[in-house]
Formats: C-alpha cells, sequence, structure tokens
C-alpha cells in the first residue's frame, strides 16, 4: 500500500516534472507552492464568461466614438469575440452590446479541466489584444490612444432556464440603455440641452414616454433604429453555403435577433443540444455580414481544414 502511494506520488510530480527521488534536489523555496489555491468549477453546468471594457465612458471620448452608438466599435468588438470563439471550440454562443461581451461555454466541457483563473484570464487577454491588434481595420488612421483592457468574471449557470434568462436579462440592458441613450443624445445633440438638462428631462420616464419624445420631437421611431444596437450581436457557429464556390463553410456568424422568445431557441436548437455548431440557410437577396466575408477570405485552403477542425 505505502509502495503504491509512493508511485502515484512519482506520477503527480513528475506532471509538474519537479520530481526528483532526492528530497535535496528541490529548493527550500518549493512549500510556497502550497500556498495557491485551485479554482475548479463545477461540473455540468454552462460556464459564462463575461468581458466588459474598464472605463469605457472614458476610452469613448477619448476616441471620438459616435453617439450614441458607434459602429466602427462594435464591429471591432464583434472582431475580437470572433477570435476567441476561432480560438475555443467550447463556446458555442457569443452575445455582445457596447463594451461588453459574454461567452457561453458548453456544460460538458473540460477546457483547462475547469480551472476559473486559466478560463477567464486566458479569454479577457485574447479579447484585449484583439481588440487592439484589428483596430485598424475598423478606426483605420485613427490612433489607439492607449492600451485598453477588459474585466473578466465566470458565472455557472446549472439549467438551460437559468441561461437563457441570463441571456434576456444582458439583450433587456441593451434594449434599456440604448433606448435612454439614443432619447439622451437626441436631446442633446439635435434638441440642445445641456447634458444635465437631458438627464433632468429624462429623470422618471417610462419606455414608452422616451418612444413619444423621439417621435413627436425628433421624427424618429425607435423601431426603426438598427437592430445591432437595439438587440446586440449574438455570435453562432454555424455552416453555410459559400456563396461563389457552393461548398459548405463553417463560420462565426453574427444575429441581431430577439433571444428573449421561444422561436430563436427552436431556430437555432444546437446551442442547448450542446451540438458544435449549426446549419445557417443563407437568403439570396441579403448579402453576407462582413464579418462573415472576412472570415470567407482569410480562409485559404491549407487553413481552412486547420480552422475546421479547431471549431467544429
Ligand atoms: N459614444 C459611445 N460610447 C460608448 C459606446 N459603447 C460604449 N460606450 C461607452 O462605454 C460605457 C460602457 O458602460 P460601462 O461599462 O457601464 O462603463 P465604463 O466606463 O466602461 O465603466 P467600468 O466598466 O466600470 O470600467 C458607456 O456608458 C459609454 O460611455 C458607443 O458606441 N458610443
Ligand atoms: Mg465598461
Amino acid at each position: 500500500m505505502v509502495f503504491f502511494l509512493f508511485l502515484k506520488n512519482i506520477q503527480y510530480f513528475s506532471q509538474f516534472r519537479i520530481f526528483t527521488i532526492s528530497k535535496m534536489a528541490k529548493s527550500k523555496f518549493e512549500y510556497v507552492r502550497g500556498f495557491e489555491t485551485e479554482d475548479y468549477l463545477l461540473p455540468n453546468c454552462w460556464i459564462v464568461v463575461r468581458i466588459d471594457g474598464k472605463d469605457f465612458h472614458k476610452f469613448s471620448k477619448k476616441h471620438n466614438f459616435e453617439k450614441p452608438n458607434d459602429r466602427r466599435a462594435l464591429s471591432l468588438m464583434n472582431r475580437a469575440a470572433v477570435s476567441v470563439m476561432e480560438e475555443y471550440k467550447d463556446v458555442l454562443l457569443g452575445y455582445g452590446q457596447s463594451d461588453e461581451y459574454s461567452f457561453v461555454i458548453r456544460k460538458d466541457s473540460t477546457i483547462y479541466n475547469r480551472r476559473r483563473s486559466k478560463i477567464t484570464t486566458y479569454i479577457s487577454s485574447l479579447f484585449s489584444s484583439s481588440y487592439v491588434y484589428y483596430w485598424k481595420d475598423y478606426f483605420n488612421d485613427i490612433k489607439l490612444k492607449y492600451p485598453p483592457s477588459f474585466d473578466s468574471r465566470c458565472i455557472l449557470y446549472p439549467t438551460n432556464e437559468n441561461l437563457r434568462d441570463y441571456l434576456s436579462w444582458r439583450q433587456a440592458d441593451c434594449h434599456i440603455n440604448n433606448l435612454y441613450n439614443t432619447t439622451f443624445w437626441a436631446l442633446v445633440l439635435k434638441g440642445g440641452l445641456t447634458n444635465a438638462e437631458a438627464e433632468k428631462r429624462l429623470c422618471g420616464t417610462l419606455s414608452s414616454d422616451k418612444n413619444e419624445i423621439l417621435f413627436s420631437e425628433f421624427d424618429t421611431n425607435y423601431n426603426n433604429e438598427a437592430l445591432i444596437y437595439r438587440k446586440g450581436t449574438i455570435l453562432l457557429k454555424k455552416r453555410i453555403k459559400h456563396p461563389t464556390t457552393g461548398k459548405n463553410r463553417l463560420v462565426i456568424y453574427p444575429l441581431h435577433e430577439d433571444l428573449i422568445q421561444d422561436v430563436f431557441w427552436r431556430t437555432n436548437s444546437e446551442i442547448l443540444e450542446i451540438k458544435s455548431c449549426g446549419f445557417y440557410e443563407v437568403s439570396q437577396d441579403i448579402e453576407l455580414p462582413d464579418l462573415v466575408l472576412t472570415q470567407l477570405h482569410s480562409f485559404k485552403s491549407s487553413e481552412l481544414s486547420d480552422k475546421s477542425e479547431k471549431i467544429s
């Protein structure tokens, strides 16, 4: 028995390449490793990683983001999120709005032995570096004035209902903030109010009041505002038919739809069924989103098989 335990220990330590039969060879500092704590996530739960930009009210000002929404900034967020989803095959869905992105990792994932710190730090650092890497593709000659950073947290959801409610919460938040910001900036930029006056005017108003202000004072029907602003962006792994070659290609496809309703979950049933991707019928009369076109262009034949393996 003692010998058996001894053998097990050999196996354990050799994994960390510190095994040595002689105790003398270990440094006297080795004991500090014992202070490190393990942080394994519970099995069989959906893992959601949400990243959020640090001080983006300042970052957006410094870089003159358009108000209330800057299309370039949102597209760059989506591009960085695609990098994360290309790298991590267990991420089944991404949802982004404003300066935040949520990534849903399949509940049966064994990624990094489900170690919380590995998962959150790798995802936020890949997101941050991709944001910087692709900056010039979206902002052209506008210089990045300082390096942005994103925090990251990890939340576990034991049921499908909890997961759906989480995503519904983020999308409802997107709607509430966007309606507020759209009305606020209409009052300031078109109505000539100061920021403080606009804030006061909106204090205590309901959604219907804001809709009415937009409609009656600024000739704006909120329901006609772009879906990307009102619903945020849902990224899903989909097989689509390549428009020119006719071949099936696996891409990360952006949708700007209502994910609160059942129909979204029926149409994209692969998510809750924990399948690695679904099929997306691209209608003949719509153009593929730029985000998909860039993925198709970057698929050189050799890279393609690599990438497909990674994310299928
Ligand atoms: N003008 C403009 N601002 C944006 C846009 N997207 C995000 N922002 C700014 O980013 C902020 C994001 O909100 P928060 O994450 O709550 O605020 P934060 O300043 O990032 O603060 P922390 O996340 O706590 O560090 C918004 O309040 C806006 O000021 C955009 O498209 N246009
Ligand atoms: Mg933020």
